[in-house]
């Protein structure tokens, strides 16, 4: 081989390393870019609201564009974790964008700045447009792309082969120091300023925090009604009868928790046949009638034998007192409003009908659960609950706004997304205890789990083994009819397989249906069963 050839051969290589060296700079301007614009955009949020940040603006409106199908998908395979999934899987999605951004910006300085400032459109538009959103939430994520699109600029400049000569350094190669000094300053003070923007949203918050601690829950004036002994069997592997509220489930479409000042909060009740619209802060609700109430919640997305129901006693004030004083009459004593509209401070929309929260029942606006301020997971400072509905159509957490209107005129977010209008607690079973594919041994073994039906009591639950007869279940103490019921079976049980089955009856004495049926439109039908392995 001649020497020259050689030397060519060495320059080509040289060659291919360089520029494999520029795309990889390239890819990590492009991440810092992005890292910088998150970091800016997590700052000016700070200023506006949490909610407001790219990730969180962009997360929600995916989750308000989800299809039913898919949302039920989500929270079966990845349970509470599903918003967890949702950002990782945005922030993945970010950082390939960012990469190919970064390459294109070595072709195209200003290609590439632009590319960055759509991103920062498309994390405006969603924040803008979610629910409750203004023309403010838009500017985390424009400042943020705009600061991002300079800086991917300034590091493509770096990596520019037109580079001037330096000392030491002819012009055209690549300036690697200059680039490596000037990304990591850029990686530097996004850190900087994404931290700063944390501080100050937890600075801000911390005041929220401060309410809830200095909230002390007034005696209630009427007490819930003394719980018989018995109502909590107490087993292994059953669940309490009060769910603790660090155990409570919790749906919601917030990515980011509300974190409401107690005393800046405010409900507005107004609309249709409201003679006298009323705007109340907390303190007006402590000084009024409180009441404490026994309630089991349930979500609709709850699956046959499914986690999503919780038991709660809750303190707050009847609501049906605050509409008549506003002087709402229901539709039974020609009330022109059948839906009753809450709202919350992330726009959210559940719409009740006007009839159940006025026919005696305890529909609330809680500020206590289990003894303590409603924690902010589940709708600090007031959130309304309604005996014998599911929580979609009921349940408001972070309430601001009660708007009387009628089915007609207004369909509530889940309404939109195709859910039912009206959804009371469909009558279910669960088995706790064994868990699905135990091996229990032979012998006596307890079979027990809890039965709901709320506002119309649980009234006989029966189990039976591998479609046998039906053997009438033990009833725990009854709670009152708008609590859940523990029950226990003492099964025989002989070595095998075996599948347990449970159906419960309502207080109407309706029997719970057999036939299966998904959670849309308006909650699952069908019994709850286990298969265990006797040994
Ligand atoms: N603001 C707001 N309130 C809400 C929701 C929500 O997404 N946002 N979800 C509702 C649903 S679907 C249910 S089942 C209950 C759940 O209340 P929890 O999270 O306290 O258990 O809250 C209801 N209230
Ligand atoms: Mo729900």
């Amino acid at each position: 081989m001649s020497e020259e050839r050689k030397v060519t051969e060495t320059g080509a290589g040289a060659t291919r390393r360089a520029r494999a060296a520029r795309a990889a700079c390239g890819g990590l301007a492009g991440l810092i870019a992005g890292f910088c614009a998150l970091a800016v955009a997590e700052l000016v949020a700070a200023a506006v609201r949490p909610e407001a940040g790219p990730v969180a603006a962009v997360g929600g409106a995916v989750i308000d564009r989800t299809p039913p199908a898919v949302k039920d998908f989500a929270v079966r395979n990845f349970g509470t974790d599903d918003k967890l999934v949702l950002e990782l899987g945005i922030l993945a999605l970010l950082a390939l964008f960012a990469v190919a951004v970064g390459l294109l910006a070595l072709r195209h300085r200003r290609a590439g700045a632009a590319a960055v400032l759509v991103f920062g459109v498309i994390g405006a538009v969603a924040a803008a447009g979610r629910p409750g959103g203004g023309a403010l939430d838009a500017l985390p994520s424009l400042v943020g792309a705009l600061v991002a699109a300079g800086a991917l600029y300034g590091l493509a400049g770096r990596l520019s082969p037109a580079a001037p000569p330096r000392a030491g350094r002819p012009g055209g190669l690549l300036d690697r120091r200059g680039f490596v000094v000037a990304a990591g300053a850029t990686a530097v003070a996004s850190a900087g300023a994404g931290l700063l923007g944390r501080r100050l949203t937890s600075a801000v918050q911390a005041g929220a925090a401060e309410s809830r601690r200095d909230l002390v829950l007034p005696e209630p004036d009427s007490p819930a009604p003394a719980l018989p002994r018995g109502v909590d069997l107490r087993l292994r592997g059953l669940s309490p009868f009060v769910t603790p509220n660090k155990d409570f489930y919790r749906i919601d479409t917030a990515l980011v928790v509300p974190r409401l000042d107690a005393g800046a909060w405010r409900l507005r009740i107004h609309g249709k046949g409201v003679r006298t619209p009323l705007t109340l802060g907390l303190r007006d609700l402590l000084r009024r009638e409180t009441v404490e109430r026994d309630i089991t919640l349930t979500c609709v997305s709850n699956e046959v034998g499914g986690p999503y129901v919780g038991h709660a006693r809750w303190l707050g004030v009847r609501l049906a007192d605050l509409l008549r004083e506003a002087g709402v009459r229901p539709p039974s004593e020609g009330g022109p409003a059948d839906q009753l509209v809450a709202r919350s401070v992330d726009g959210m929309t559940i719409g009740t009908p006007v009839e159940d929260v006025m026919d005696g029942r305890d529909a609330l606006l809680a500020f206590g659960m289990n003894g303590e301020p409603l924690p902010f997971a589940h709708g600090f400072p007031v959130r309304m609950v309604v005996p014998g509905l599911y929580g979609y159509v009921s349940a408001c957490k972070w309430i601001e706004d009660i708007e009387l209107t009628t089915f007609d005129a207004h369909d509530a977010y889940w309404v939109r997304r195709s859910w039912a209008r009206r959804a009371p607690v469909k009558t279910q079973a669960r088995i706790d205890t064994p868990r699905p594919f135990a091996s229990p041994k032979a012998g006596t073994v307890p079979v027990a789990g809890v039965a709901w039906a709320q506002h119309r009591g649980i009234l006989r639950v029966e189990v039976r083994v591998d479609g046998g007869p039906w053997q009438p279940a033990r009833l725990a103490a009854p709670g009152s009819r708008d609590t859940w019921r523990q029950w226990v079976w003492e099964w025989p049980a002989t070595p095998g397989g075996h599948t347990l089955e449970v159906r419960a009856t309502d207080g109407t004495g309706a029997v719970q249906t057999g036939r299966r049926t998904g959670t849309l439109p308006d909650g699952a039908t069908g019994r709850h069963s286990v298969v265990v392995d006797v040994s």
